[in-house]
């Protein structure tokens, strides 16, 4: 069984529109821990993270809220870096992911074992500063962990993730200047199209051989709108034609049986555009299925063969 401790992450100025920092409070009305432990891990909240204090930093002008987020940046990887056992990032939103994975990088560069970060999103975050449209910062942490120049303002990721130990599930977002970075970064990117013609199961279930075969560490980052809006519309940045109940859950359970799991972002959940809460219950369910719940027990399924 796990030792889980869920951190609350207020972030709620990687974009204009507010809302994401009620999400750690969510998640506890929705009994996430509660959840967990009946799964039977050990469980700590360990209640939210204060920001590391403001700098004066400087960076593109139309950056929104460029110092509260690298103030984030600071003390989620300061925190990342020492953790123990299975965090659970509670988001915010997904500029918190600059911190968790840049934390959760130094942390298996200490234990000697390789991070991988498996993206589920309907967008592939990988602005820069310099290329992103909106400022805003959630479209960027991909570049930022993965160590694309530009983000001067921010403290340099201790251990950048190599691109090609990043894959992303369920893009369907995608501004040009990211296309164009992504054709000559090494990311493994699935969109939609792919996961309709072939499935979820097969690019995920070749990902997670490959870091089982690595003996890597797996970093999940399931940003709210990687799921279909019909069935999570708690979200600022909806896209149609996510992923369904169905294949998430999949993803879930085949990400469980695979053993890899070793720290989890929660993120973009926006409370106030939730429906009687059905959007954090679905998360938690999501969260307890990666976690071990199951309908049947399976063999051990081994992604090598
Ligand atoms: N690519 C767009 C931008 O940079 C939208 C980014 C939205 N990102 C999230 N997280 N909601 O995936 O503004
Ligand atoms: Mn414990
Ligand atoms: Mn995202
Ligand atoms: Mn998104």
């Amino acid at each position: 069984m796990a030792d889980i401790t869920l951190l609350g992450v207020p972030l709620d100025c990687g974009k204009a529109r507010r809302g994401c920092l009620m999400g750690p409070d969510a998640y506890r009305v929705a009994d996430l821990a509660g959840a967990l432990a009946e799964l039977g891990h050990d469980v700590h909240d360990a209640g939210n993270l204060t920001p590391a204090p403001l700098r004066d930093v400087r960076g593109p002008d139309h950056l929104v809220a460029l110092p509260q987020v690298v103030a984030w940046t600071e003390a989620l990887i300061t925190w990342g870096a020492e953790a123990t056992g299975m965090p659970i990032f509670m988001g915010g939103d997904h500029a918190l992911a600059m911190g968790s994975v840049a934390g959760m990088a130094a942390r298996a560069e200490r234990r000697d074992r390789p991070l991988f970060v498996l993206w589920l999103d309907a967008h592939s975050d990988f602005h820069t500063p310099q290329t992103t449209a909106s400022g805003n910062l959630h479209g960027c942490p991909v570049a930022y962990f993965t160590g694309q120049p530009g983000f001067d303002a921010f403290p340099a990721p201790p251990v950048p993730v190599p691109a090609d130990r990043v894959c992303m599930i369920g893009l369907r977002s995608v501004d040009p200047a990211e296309k164009d970075a992504l054709q000559s970064a090494a990311v493994a990117t699935h969109d939609m199209r792919e996961i309709d013609e072939t499935g979820i199961a097969r690019p995920l279930r070749s990902f997670l051989a490959h870091v089982q075969s690595a003996g890597g560490d797996l970093h999940v980052s399931l940003d709210v709108d990687f799921l279909d809006p019909a069935i999570a519309p708690a979200v600022g940045t909806t896209v149609p034609g996510g992923a369904t109940f169905r294949e998430a859950h999949l993803v879930m359970e085949m990400l469980s049986e695979a053993g890899v799991v070793t720290s989890l972002d929660l993120v973009e959940l926006n409370p106030a555009l939730d429906e009687r809460g059905r959007t954090a219950a679905l998360m938690v369910d999501l969260t307890a299925s990666l976690m071990g719940r199951r309908i049947f027990d399976r063999p051990t399924q081994s992604f090598g063969g």
